[in-house]
């Protein structure tokens, strides 16, 4: 008998209408007044008495699967049946809306948060040359840096390659435009790197650049400091610690508070109390001057970040790579709804 119950609960399990007719048929053949849970709740009045626990309990279960099949089902076939009768003027079932993967909404929210203090986007090609990519950047042929990113080429030709970091946008930029410069270069970046749970031969940054007249650190610091504050919160503060990069000097590594734990120490900030979350520093002049811009009248700042990094701690996002599978029940987490 149990058995046999057993058997019914693997057929409801298994059960997939594909009518509205299937489905019925399904509720009448269980639920229904003569239907198999009728039939089991009569025949429980003769189970033994030892039995009647494990017994009771499987068809209640049975009973409430059968009922929960014809609940999910129940709105699946009614635009089936009544197709003549759509109402094209409804709102579409927020159910099925898609939802924007989250690098675009850090990547946007930076953005925003960037526009707001005049800065405007800049794109480039992905496909870069040498000069755009490194030359231009003060990492002429020999310089060890260039080694520092290993890099994608194409079809082995030397001088085309994928970027490696969007300042070659803003060398494009500085070409094209002359000072006052607030640009914003957002975008996927290649490196030859193994993929890990913290990198990925494909990312995205986002580098920011400013050119004016006696632009200095101290605007560096305070464009910086709002940004932390409107990304993590009012009460994010930021540290500066001196670091190396061609194109810029001094450069410095840029971390803010942890504000998960107060900067009191957690395993998410290694019990530093600061997270890094870009880099940045002063233009080189000999980066202005090689895209056509005085270095002697002029001076700017620059920065870059990258989104996945920003995003894995907005989110607590503990793997990079879910950024790049695109599994459902990861993207869906990030619904606006
Ligand atoms: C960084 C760190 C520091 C940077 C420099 C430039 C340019 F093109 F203006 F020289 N753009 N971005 C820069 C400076 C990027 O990323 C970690």
């Amino acid at each position: 008998m149990l058995e046999a119950v057993k058997e019914l609960l693997l057929e409801v399990k298994k059960f997939v209408p594909t009518s509205a007719t299937e489905l019925e048929e399904f509720r009448l053949s269980f639920l229904g007044k003569k239907g198999k849970m009728n039939e089991l709740f009569t025949a429980f009045k003769d189970v033994p008495n030892e039995n009647k626990k494990e017994f009771g309990q499987t068809i209640n279960t049975l009973k409430q699967n059968a009922q929960t099949k014809v609940d999910q089902y129940k709105d699946s076939f009614k635009v089936e049946e009544k197709s003549s009768e759509i109402d094209l003027s409804r709102p579409v079932s927020l159910n099925n809306l898609g939802s924007r993967h989250p690098i675009s909404l850090i990547r946007n929210e930076i953005v925003e948060i960037f526009n707001r203090i005049g800065f405007t986007v800049s794109e480039g090609p992905e496909i870069e040359d040498d000069w755009h990519n490194f030359s231009a950047l003060n990492l002429p042929e020999e310089h060890p840096a260039r080694d520092m990113q290993d890099t994608f080429f194409i079809q082995s030709n030397p001088d085309i390659l994928l970027r490696t970091h969007t300042s070659s946008v803003q060398v494009r930029y500085m070409q094209g435009n002359k000072p006052p410069i607030r640009t914003l270069s957002p975008g996927r970046v290649y490196r030859n790197e193994a993929i890990s749970a913290r990198a990925h031969c494909i990312f995205h940054q986002v580098e920011g650049l400013y050119i004016d007249e006696n632009v200095s650190f101290a605007d560096l610091k305070q464009a910086l400091l709002y940004f932390a504050k409107e990304m993590f919160g009012e009460k994010t503060k930021i540290r500066l610690r001196p670091s190396y990069f061609p194109f810029t000097e001094p450069s410095a590594e840029v971390d803010v508070s942890c504000n998960i734990c107060n900067s009191k120490g957690c395993n998410v900030c290694k019990y530093t109390g600061y997270l890094e979350i870009l880099g940045c520093g002063m233009v080189d002049p000999n980066v202005l001057e090689n895209c056509g811009i005085d270095s002697k009248k002029y001076t700017g700042f620059a920065f870059g970040m990258g989104i996945e990094r920003i995003a894995m701690l907005k989110y607590g996002v503990k793997d990079l790579r879910l950024f790049f599978e695109n599994d459902f029940r990861f993207l869906k987490q990030f619904s606006a709804l």
